[in-house]
């Protein structure tokens, strides 16, 4: 059992659902947000730009970690590969921090309708994260610094905790697979805590990454060469939060989701977006919504009482 309750569980389990939802929403939709009748061919956006594979493992680290250290005002989160920008999108939705610089991004349904129809939309919000995101430090599409970054945030501040998300296509860098050495400077009391998790989605882009080729065994012994306990996560909350509870001193957690998971089945795996021509195919869009239609949202979104998560 974690010191994170059965309650919380199960509002953790929500939120990834609603982040899940709001993704497939802003990559698709441009009306009938919410699915209050069916899908019809001028519900989709003419035209489908972003990313989908890598954001429900996003969402899911996202959710864990807000949970686990909500009483902690010195923990920051640094997301790497910017590639799942509408997981990014729809939690920073949630936490209102898109509302402090944007006040249409109301937490209601028309802050739903405004957020999904003007993600990848002319004069709206780009594809990827932007200088416009909350809380972006580094913008310009290079992978590699994430980590870098963490331990930068971290120097001369032995109060914070900074959780970093590592791409595995991100950790073929040479700047990122060094980054790592930068424990060995920087551990110690004057200084704050990071916290790597490897994102081991198996792919970059469409390709396998060496780390997910590599045995389990091997990637173990290669984390352990760089001074950290390496530890395996799951999109299983429940496990999450007992792993995070349960932490050596210098932990590498490795969070294992596939890439493309929750998608239509044949296109499982898929980085971009899973199908091409829901505008104009009606079996694709009978796979949109019924794809839209799996996180239950009405369940944790209501019009009048708001977000149930
Ligand atoms: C230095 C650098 N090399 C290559 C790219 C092109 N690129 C963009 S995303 C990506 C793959 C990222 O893979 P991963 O870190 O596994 O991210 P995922 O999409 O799986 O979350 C690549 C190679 C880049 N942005 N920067
Ligand atoms: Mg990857």
């Amino acid at each position: 059992m974690s010191t994170v309750g059965i309650a919380e569980i199960d509002s953790i389990k929500r939120r990834i659902r609603a982040c899940d939802y709001l993704v497939v929403a802003q990559l698709f939709l441009q009306n009938n947000f919410l699915l209050e009748k069916p899908l019809e061919f001028n519900d989709i956006k003419p035209r489908l730009l972003g990313h989908w594979g890598t954001c429900h493992g996003i969402n899911v680290a996202y959710a864990n970690l807000k949970a686990h250290f909500k009483n902690n005002p010195y923990f920051s989160f640094i997301l790497g590969p910017g590639h799942g920008f509408p997981a990014l999108q729809a939690n920073l939705f949630l936490d209102k921090e898109l509302f402090k610089i944007d006040k249409k991004a109301t937490l209601d349904k028309a802050g739903i309708e405004y957020i999904c129809k003007n993600f990848s939309w002319p004069e709206g919000f780009p594809s990827h994260a932007s200088p416009f995101t909350p809380g972006v430090i580094t913008e310009g599409g290079e992978l590699g610094y994430a980590l870098a970054n963490a331990y930068g945030l971290a120097l001369g501040h032995p109060e914070k905790t900074i959780a970093v998300l590592i791409g595995d296509g991100e950790l073929e860098t040479a700047t990122a697979i060094d980054s790592l050495n930068l424990k060995n400077l920087l551990a110690g009391s004057k200084n704050g805590t990071v916290l790597p998790i490897l994102h081991l989605n198996g792919y970059k882009i469409s390709g396998p990454t060496i780390y997910a080729r590599k045995s389990e065994r091997e990637l173990n012994e290669l984390i352990r060469g760089f001074g950290f306990t390496p530890i395996i996560l799951t999109d299983n909350p429940e496990e999450f939060q007992v792993k995070l509870d349960n932490s050596p001193k210098y932990p590498f957690y490795i969070l294992k989701t596939e890439k493309g998971y929750g998608g239509p089945n044949q296109y499982q795996m898929s980085h971009q977006i899973p199908l091409k021509n829901p505008a104009t195919d009606q079996s694709e869009l009978i796979q949109i919504e019924a794809w839209l239609k799996s996180y239950n949202f009405h369940e944790l979104f209501d019009e009048q009482k708001g977000f149930q998560i």
